[in-house]
């Protein structure tokens, strides 16, 4: 391998000002992804559960061409709701031939939560031999015979939206699903409504060329979530001062005032930024802590100053 694993951390953890994982898509990872290519392709069946296909489209949108390419070219995408051209019980049949020939080989990439309430019945994610196919049961089926799981998203690690309160579905996040299901499938959460695309492919890379990145006490790759936000936030000083927001509009105080979260969240967001680097949360609003797996019940009220 040509990039060590802590060659390959220090371009991961790079800034805008430096390298975007995904939005340059850095020619020494490619390098590396391409020699750990060279034996068969790993066969990867992408689920979406309860979701809104916000990390699918933060993962596409924002790399392509990109990434199509290289991850085409690097994993064998077999199954992916959104992006595939097929669709029906032909494309599931497909989906479970692939699991049950790679048993113990193939990846699992689930992006959205997983309802267990009556049966699973709210999320039905296709039909089989006519019959309803719940995202329970396909989840029960595949995630057991799975190498090891990506759970994406909010509503993959921790339920998100459609697991908070005052939902009827029981949406359980990946980790508490084979909890009950007394799966030990190995999982590795990429947090985040939706999770960067950087989070996402560069712990793919990592799992490829270096194997399981260091997971921190909620699985999230160390190399992503180590760094809390209000510690190195541009408005800190503002913050130490007392000068607080009383209108977002005002963009030259700290959004304490408003109900930022930043100091109950680690992620790198203040340095690698979104879209492409154009902004992040705290540029135009606050940052309501959606990395963190008590999100959401546990950082509302969103636009109220932490108790
Ligand atoms: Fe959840 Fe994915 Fe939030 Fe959406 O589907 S993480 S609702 S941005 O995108 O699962
Ligand atoms: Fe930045 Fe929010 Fe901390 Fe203020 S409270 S310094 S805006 S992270
Ligand atoms: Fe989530 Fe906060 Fe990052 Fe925005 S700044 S993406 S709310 S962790």
């Amino acid at each position: 391998m040509s990039l060590s694993r802590r060659e390959f951390v220090k371009l991961c953890t790079g800034t805008v000002a430096g390298i975007g994982v995904s939005r340059m898509f850095h020619p020494e990872i490619v390098q590396a992804l391409q020699e750990a290519a060279t034996g068969k392709k790993p066969p990867v069946i992408w689920l979406q559960g309860t979701g809104c296909t916000g990390c699918s489209v933060s993962l596409l949108n924002t790399v392509h061409p990109t990434i199509a390419e290289v991850l085409l070219k690097v994993i064998s995408l077999e199954y992916h709701p959104t992006v595939m051209g097929s669709e029906g019980e032909m494309a599931l049949e497909n989906m479970f031939h692939v699991a049950e020939a790679n048993k113990g080989k193939f990846f699992l990439a689930v992006e959205g939560a997983i309802p267990v309430a009556e049966d699973g019945i709210f999320c039905v994610i296709g039909e089989r031999h006519g019959h309803h196919l719940t995202m329970m049961q396909a989840m029960k089926e595949l995630g057991s015979q799975a190498a090891g799981v990506l759970a994406l998203g909010a509503c993959g690690t921790s339920g998100g939206i459609p697991g908070a309160k005052g939902s009827i579905t029981q949406s359980l996040p990946v980790t508490k699903f084979f909890a009950s299901q007394g799966i030990k499938t190995p999982v590795i959460n990429i947090p985040g409504c939706p999770p960067h695309p950087d989070w996402i492919v560069g712990t793919i890379a990592h799992v490829l060329t270096h194997g399981i990145p260091e997971l921190d006490d909620q699985l999230r790759p160390k190399m992503f979530f180590k760094e809390n936000i209000h510690s190195n936030c541009p408005y800190l000083k503002q913050y130490e001062e007392g000068k607080f927001q009383t209108t977002f509009t005002d963009k030259s105080s700290c959004r304490a005032s408003m109900g930022c979260k930043g100091p109950l969240t680690n992620s790198d967001c203040f340095k690698r930024k979104w879209n492409n680097g154009v902004n992040w949360c705290v540029d135009n609003a606050i940052c309501h802590g959606c990395v963190e797996l008590e999100w959401p019940d546990g950082m509302a009220p969103f636009y109220a100053p932490i108790a």
